[in-house]
C-alpha cells in the first residue's frame, strides 16, 4: 500500500511539474521574437513576410480575403524557424454580412516546410508538410452534424494525407473544438504551443482574458526549419478573414545533450498519440497509430494517485490514534 502511494505520489508530482514547466513563458514579452511575428504597421511585410492572393495589408489588420466570393489569401514568414520550443499567439477577426451558416469558409495557420503558394486547402497547397490549425467556419460535412461550427481543428502531415475538404477534414484531424470565433465585438485570440512533442491549440474567444483549451496531444513530432503563416479561402460564400498580429514566443524548456545533437530539419512530421484514435480508425494511411493516453486515462490515474494518497492518510491515522490510545492505558 505504502509502495503505491509513494509512486502515485511521485506520478502526481512528475505530471503537475510538468504542466508548471509548460507554462513559464506564456506571453512573456522579453521571449517574443520579432522575427517570427507579425505586428502593427507590419514593417516586416516585403522582408520577413511575403504575401499572395488576395491578401491586404492595411495598418491596422491584414486582411488575408474580403467578404467577397471566391478569394483566396495567404501571408507568410519567410525566415525559417529553428526553435524546438515555441508558442504562437494570433489575433484575428472573422467577420461579414453574411448571416447564419451562409458564410465561409474559414482561415488555416501553418507550421510548414514551404511558404504558402494557392491550392484547395483554405487557400493553401494541398498536400502540405507540417502543421495545420483550421478555424473551419463553414460546415461541408451534413452527416458531422455531432458538432457544430465553426471548428477548430489541428492536422499534421507529412505530403502524404489530402485534406477531405467534404468531411472538414474529419479523417485526418487530431482533435479540436468547436468555438464562436465569427462576428465578435470583442477580440479574438488563439494560442498555439508545441513543446516537447506536445502540441496544445487554446482559444480566447469570449471576452474573458483566459485560455480555454482546444487540443492537447502529446507524440506529435515536427522539425525545425519550417515557416510559420496564415492562409484564408471563399467559395460561394465569404467573410473578412483578418490577421490583427502572430507574436511567437520562444519557451524556455531544457532539452538533454542527446536530444541536443540531433539534427531536429530532418524530423519528419508525425504523430504517435493521438486524442481521439476513434475518430482514426479508418485511417488507410496507418499514419495515426500507438497507445493513447486520452484526458479520460490521464483523469483516472490521477484519479487513482489521489485515492491512494488519501487512503494511506486515513490508515496511517487510524494506526497513529490506536497507539496513542494504547499509550494513554498504560497512564
Ligand atoms: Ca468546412
Amino acid at each position: 500500500m505504502l509502495r503505491f502511494s509513494l509512486s502515485s505520489a511521485l506520478l502526481l508530482l512528475v505530471l503537475i511539474t510538468d504542466r508548471i514547466h509548460c507554462d513559464i513563458t506564456d506571453g512573456n514579452t522579453e521571449h517574443l521574437k520579432r522575427e517570427h511575428s507579425l505586428t502593427k504597421p507590419y514593417q516586416g511585410v516585403g522582408s520577413q513576410w511575403d504575401f499572395s492572393g488576395s491578401t491586404l495589408v492595411t495598418s491596422s489588420y491584414v486582411r488575408l480575403t474580403p467578404d467577397e466570393r471566391s478569394k483566396q489569401g495567404s501571408i507568410w514568414n519567410t525566415v525559417p524557424c529553428y526553435l524546438k520550443d515555441w508558442e504562437m499567439h494570433v489575433h484575428f477577426k472573422v467577420h461579414g454580412s453574411g448571416k447564419k451558416n451562409l458564410h465561409g469558409d474559414g482561415f488555416a495557420l501553418w507550421y510548414i516546410k514551404d511558404g504558402l503558394y494557392p491550392g484547395p486547402v483554405f487557400g493553401n497547397h494541398d498536400p502540405f508538410h507540417g502543421l495545420a490549425i483550421f478555424l473551419d467556419t463553414f460546415r461541408n460535412d451534413l452527416h458531422g452534424m455531432d458538432r457544430s461550427f465553426p471548428f477548430i481543428s489541428a492536422m499534421v502531415n507529412n505530403g502524404s494525407l489530402n485534406y477531405d475538404h467534404g468531411k472538414d477534414g474529419r479523417s485526418s484531424e487530431l482533435g479540436g473544438c468547436s468555438a464562436e470565433i465569427r462576428n465578435r465585438e470583442h477580440d479574438t485570440y488563439l494560442a498555439v504551443r508545441y513543446s516537447r512533442e506536445r502540441l496544445t491549440v487554446m482559444v480566447d474567444v469570449d471576452d474573458k482574458n483566459e485560455w480555454k483549451e482546444c487540443v492537447d496531444i502529446g507524440g506529435v513530432r515536427l522539425p525545425t526549419g519550417y515557416h510559420f503563416g496564415a492562409s484564408a479561402a471563399t467559395g460561394d460564400l465569404s467573410d473578412n478573414h483578418d490577421i490583427i498580429s502572430m507574436k511567437l514566443y520562444q519557451l524556455m524548456v531544457e532539452h538533454t545533450p542527446e536530444e541536443e545533437n540531433l539534427d531536429w530539419t530532418k524530423i519528419q512530421p508525425s504523430v504517435s498519440l493521438l486524442k481521439s484514435p476513434k475518430d482514426n480508425i479508418d485511417d488507410p494511411t496507418g499514419n495515426f497509430r500507438g497507445a493513447p493516453l486520452t484526458g479520460w486515462r490521464v483523469f483516472l490515474l490521477l484519479l487513482c494517485a489521489l485515492l491512494g494518497v488519501v487512503v494511506c492518510g486515513v490508515v496511517g491515522a487510524v494506526v497513529f490514534q490506536r497507539r496513542q490510545d494504547r499509550n494513554k492505558r498504560f497512564y
